[in-house]
C-alpha cells in the first residue's frame, strides 16, 4: 500500500457530518484513511461505502477481528463487500483465524494487517510478551502488512526486525498517545494520527505540521 505523506488519519469521530468535513478539509494532504467502531457503529458500514464514493481515499477498516476463523470469514465479508481497501485483524486469535482473513481479502483483491503489539499502556500485561511471536507467524504466513506501537520505539524497531524490511508497518500511538512522528517513521511505514488532527481547531494545520516534522 502506498500512503500519501506516510500519514494515515484515524477518522474516530462519531457521525458523518463531521467525518465528511474533516476528510474536505484534509484530502489534498492525505490519500488513506481509516475507520473504526466509533464511526461505523455511529453510522452503520455505509460509512465505509459513503467516505470511498465521496473520497479518493483507501480506507483501512480497524475493527480489530478476533474471532473464530468462520465467523471472521463473515465480518471480513461484509467490510469487503462495503468497498474497504484493507482490514485490521489481531493476532493473539492464531494463525487459523488470521488465515481466514487472509482469504476473505484475497476473494476480494483486498489487504490485511496484523496487529502485533498495541500502544497503550495495558498492552504491556498481556499481548507484549506474545508480540514477537504473533510477528513470526504472520511472516510464516506470508503477511505483508502489520500494525505495531508508536509509543514503544524499541519495540516497534524489534518487530520490524522480525518483519523485514520489505514488510509494509503502520503505527498508531503519535501525538496524543505520546509517540513522535519523525522517530516513528524511521521503522513504520506510516503513522496512524487521529485526536491530534481531528480534533484540533485547525486540522489542517495539525496535519501540515506533523507533515513538516518527517
Ligand atoms: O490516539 P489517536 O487519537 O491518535 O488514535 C489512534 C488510533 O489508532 C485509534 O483509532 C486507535 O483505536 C488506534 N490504535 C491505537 O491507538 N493503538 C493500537 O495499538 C492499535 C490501534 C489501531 O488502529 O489498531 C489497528 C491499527
Amino acid at each position: 500500500m502506498k500512503v500519501k505523506n506516510n500519514i494515515i488519519l484515524a477518522l474516530d469521530v462519531m457521525n458523518m457530518k463531521e467525518a465528511t468535513e474533516i476528510c474536505e478539509k484534509l484530502e489534498k494532504d492525505l490519500d488513506t484513511i481509516k475507520i473504526g467502531y466509533p464511526l461505523t457503529l455511529a453510522e452503520g458500514l455505509e460509512a465505509v461505502s459513503e467516505i470511498k464514493e465521496t473520497f479518493n481515499f483507501k480506507v483501512i477498516c480497524d475493527y480489530k477481528v478476533a474471532d473464530i476463523p468462520a465467523t471472521n470469514s463473515k465480518i471480513c465479508n461484509q467490510t469487503f463487500k462495503a468497498g474497504a481497501d484493507a482490514i485490521i485483524c489481531h493476532g493473539f486469535v492464531g494463525q487459523d483465524s488470521v488465515q481466514a482473513c487472509a482469504d476473505e481479502a484475497g476473494e476480494f483483491n483486498a489487504e490485511v494487517f496484523l496487529l502485533t503489539e498495541m500502544s497503550h499502556p495495558g498492552a504491556k500485561l498481556f499481548l507484549q510478551e506474545n508480540a514477537d511471536a504473533i510477528a513470526k507467524m504472520g511472516v510464516d504466513m506470508g503477511i505483508k502488512n502489520y500494525v505495531a506501537p508508536a509509543t514503544r520505539i524499541n519495540r516497534l524497531k524489534e518487530i520490524r526486525e522480525i518483519v523485514g524490511k520489505d514488510a509494509f508497518i503502520i503505527s498508531p500511538g503519535v501525538g496524543k498517545q505520546g509517540g513522535d512522528v519523525k522517530e516513528t517513521l524511521t521503522y513504520a511505514n506510516a503513522a496512524i494520527i487521529g485526536r491530534s488532527i481531528y480534533e484540533s481547531d485547525d486540522s489542517q494545520k495539525a496535519l501540515k505540521d506533523f507533515i513538516s516534522l518527517i
